[in-house]
């Protein structure tokens, strides 16, 4: 006889997600295959300033839409066999199961890149000063735009990205080096999920040990900040509510990750991610995810709390 099937919401990373909207993998995914997926990325890209556009270029024609990887322009699509050290991992399929059945989908993978401070032109760092979003697409040159590259992003959901669809996905994220407090880590507030989808930027107030986190709605919850550092292979992934968030890279060197977005397959119901869901205390969707940008999808409102962390 077979062993009987565990259910899913008795998989621990149902119960992390219930308490804390978070789940981190012991032991991440195989450390060596991550090296040489780097190893291959970095054969055919260098992360230097001449990723970038001249100031008169950029001002030339500004874009802001249509700059980050997407389907046809996504560095990842050559490595499709080299990335089943993370999507055929046991550990990650058994937790991502879990939450979203067994027939989920990864609705986006790509690779950020968080930029070191050294290698940001001088022009770009005056204007960026300060944004909440520094997402240096629009900056960068047309051939490189493969990659989204982070010079730091203030706390968010990441239901930013998915106004009117439910919180029904979540976010893995691998680290293909080590990752120490220097390298722009993610910063994550635990039990930021409970309050649901907020509008972006967020009410933060810091406190001794972490932060409140108001919801504008008259709701309120004290998060501890988490700083998901460790070694290559390192593997996390969080509710689409929880907040996190990255301060510019102080190092020398880029910071390389793999971000996957994974979702229950559309129409289906049920999973450990409604247990979840039925555990905050807000909404699981919102009509408008941010108020930071004018038209174009350029940055009106200056303002930063992780970089405050
Ligand atoms: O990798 C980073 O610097 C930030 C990534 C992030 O927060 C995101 O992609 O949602």
């Amino acid at each position: 006889m077979s062993a009987p099937q565990r259910e899913p919401a008795g998989h621990p990373a149902v119960g992390d997600f219930i308490a804390h909207g978070y789940h981190v993998f012991d032991g991440g995914v195989d450390a060596g295959a991550a090296g040489e997926l780097l190893a291959r990325i970095r054969a055919l890209r260098t992360f230097d300033a001449d990723l970038f556009l001249s100031e008169a270029e950029f001002d030339a024609d500004p874009r802001y839409v249509g700059v980050n990887p997407a389907p046809g322009r996504n560095l990842l699509e050559r490595f499709e066999d080299d990335l089943a050290f993370v999507e055929k991992d046991p550990a990650i399929v058994a937790a991502v199961s879990s939450l979203l059945g067994d027939d989920y989908e990864i609705l986006l993978k790509k690779l950020v890149c968080g930029v070191p401070a050294s290698i940001v032109p001088d022009w770009l760092k005056a204007r960026i000063h300060g944004n909440p979003v520094n997402n240096l697409g629009a900056y960068v040159k047309a051939p490189y735009r493969d990659i989204t590259y982070f010079y730091g992003i203030d706390f968010h959901q990441d239901l930013i990205d998915y106004k009117d669809r439910e919180a029904d996905f979540i976010t893995l994220y691998i680290y293909l080096h080590d990752v120490g407090a220097h390298d722009a880590p993610l910063f994550l507030l635990e039990d930021s999920h409970r309050l649901g989808g907020t509008l972006f930027p967020h009410d933060l107030t810091r406190t001794a040990d972490g932060w409140t986190y108001r919801d504008g709605r008259g709701g309120q919850v004290e998060t501890r900040q988490h700083l998901l550092t460790g070694p290559a292979g390192y593997a996390a992934m969080w509710h689409a509510c929880t907040l996190h968030g990255t301060q510019p890279d102080a190092a020398d060197n880029e910071r390389l990750s793999l971000r996957y977005l994974i979702a229950r397959k559309p129409g289906r119901q049920g999973g450990g991610i409604d247990v979840v869901n039925a555990a905050l205390n807000g909404p699981l969707s919102l009509d408008a995810t941010r108020k930071d940008l004018d038209a174009r999808g350029a940055a009106v409102i200056k303002a930063n709390s992780v970089n405050k962390a």
